[in-house]
C-alpha cells in the first residue's frame, strides 16, 4: 500500500476527531489517552476521552512556559551535552517538591529541535530542594525546545515548554516528510493507522529480522509515544491502550489541527530503550459530497 493511502485515511479520521472537539465548546488539549487511568480512576474510552479532551483551554500542551502559577526555570538556556538543571516553580513562589507519578516517574524531560529531527526523553532527578538535573546527550547545533511533563500533588498535569539552543553553526533546514518506516539499530519498526468508531489508532509494530518483537514494559507501559506539531512544537502526549506489551503496540491518538506531526516511540526491549520517529501528514481533506459516502476513507482522499 502507498504512503499516501493510508495518510489521507488518517487525516480524514484526524478531521473528524476535530469535529468532535468544536461540539463541545474548546480546541483539544495535552491529550493522555487510552492507559489514562492514572487520572482519572476509571477506564475510560475513545468517546469519554474525547468530551475531556474538549473541556480543557489550550490546543496543545508544551507551548508556553509557564501557566496556572507554575513556571519551568532552567538554569541555562543552552542544549549542549551534560548537566541541565532547573526546577519548577509554584504558584507560591516556591520550587514544587511534591509531585505525582506519571507513567513511574514524577517528570518526564523531553528535548527536541525546532526542526524535529533531534529528540530525546530523559528523567532528571530531583534533589529535596525541589531542584531537578540530568545530563543532556550531545545535540547538533540548533534551536531546541524543552518539555517538562509532570503533575504536581493535588493538581492537574502540566507540560510546560522554554526554548534551548545547541550552540555552533546550525546545519540548513530539513523539510519534514512523511515516513511510516523506521530502521533503529536491528529494529524495523511500523507505524500503521486506522479508523476506529469514535477515535483514532496507531499500531506500532516492531520486527528484528522480519518476526514481530514484544517490547519490555517501559515507564509502566509497552512503549512511550510523544507527538509534536511541525511549526510550533505543540506537545501530544499519548499512551498504549493495551495494558500488557504482547506484539504490536496500539495507540489512540488525536491531534488539535491539521497540519504535520512527528511522532517519537520509545520502547525497550532487552533492556536498551530506543526511540524511532515516524513523521504524519495530517492534512485536512475536502468537504465529501455526499453521494460519495460509500467510498473508502483512502478513496475519499483522492
Ligand atoms: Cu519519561
Amino acid at each position: 500500500m502507498s504512503p499516501g493511502l493510508k495518510l489521507g485515511a488518517f487525516g480524514l479520521l484526524l478531521a473528524a476527531v476535530l469535529g468532535g472537539g468544536a461540539l463541545v465548546g474548546a480546541a483539544a488539549g495535552p491529550i493522555d489517552v487510552g492507559g489514562g487511568s492514572e487520572h482519572t480512576g476509571a477506564t475510560h474510552d475513545a468517546a469519554s476521552t474525547e468530551v475531556e479532551v474538549g473541556s480543557t483551554e489550550l490546543p496543545a500542551g508544551g507551548l508556553m512556559v509557564a501557566q496556572d502559577g507554575y513556571r519551568f526555570e532552567p538554569e541555562d538556556r543552552t542544549a549542549d551535552a551534560g548537566p541541565f538543571a532547573f526546577t519548577i516553580v509554584g504558584p507560591d513562589g516556591r520550587p514544587v517538591e511534591s509531585y505525582e507519578l506519571l507513567h513511574d516517574r514524577e517528570l518526564h524531560l523531553i528535548v527536541a529541535s525546532r526542526d524535529l529531527q533531534q529528540y530525546a526523553h530523559v528523567h532528571p532527578e530531583r534533589d529535596e530542594d525541589g531542584r531537578w538535573s540530568v545530563d543532556l546527550p550531545p545535540f547538533p547545533a540548533g534551536s531546541y525546545r524543552a518539555f517538562a511533563d509532570f503533575q504536581p500533588a493535588a493538581a492537574d498535569q502540566y507540560t510546560l515548554g522554554v526554548d534551548l539552543t545547541a550552540p555552533g553553526a546550525a546545519p540548513p533546514a530539513v523539510s519534514l516528510e512523511p515516513q511510516s518506516v523506521d530502521t533503529v539499530d536491528e529494529y524495523d519498526v511500523t507505524l500503521d493507522r486506522e479508523l476506529t468508531g469514535a477515535g483514532s489508532q496507531v499500531t506500532v509494530t516492531i520486527r528484528r529480522d522480519g518476526q514481530v518483537v514484544t517490547t519490555e514494559p517501559y515507564l509502566g507501559a509497552a512503549g512511550h509515544l510523544v507527538a509534536l506539531r511541525d511549526g510550533d512544537l505543540a506537545y501530544l502526549h499519548v499512551h498504549p491502550l493495551d495494558d500488557e506489551p504482547a506484539g504490536p503496540v496500539r495507540f489512540a491518538v488525536e491531534v488539535p489541527s491539521a497540519g504535520t506531526y512527528a511522532l517519537f516511540f520509545d520502547f525497550q526491549v532487552d533492556g536498551v530503550v530506543r526511540t524511532a520517529r515516524f513523521v504524519i501528514d495530517a492534512a485536512a481533506p475536502p468537504p465529501a459530497p455526499a453521494d460519495h459516502s460509500d467510498a473508502g476513507p483512502g478513496d475519499a482522499h483522492d
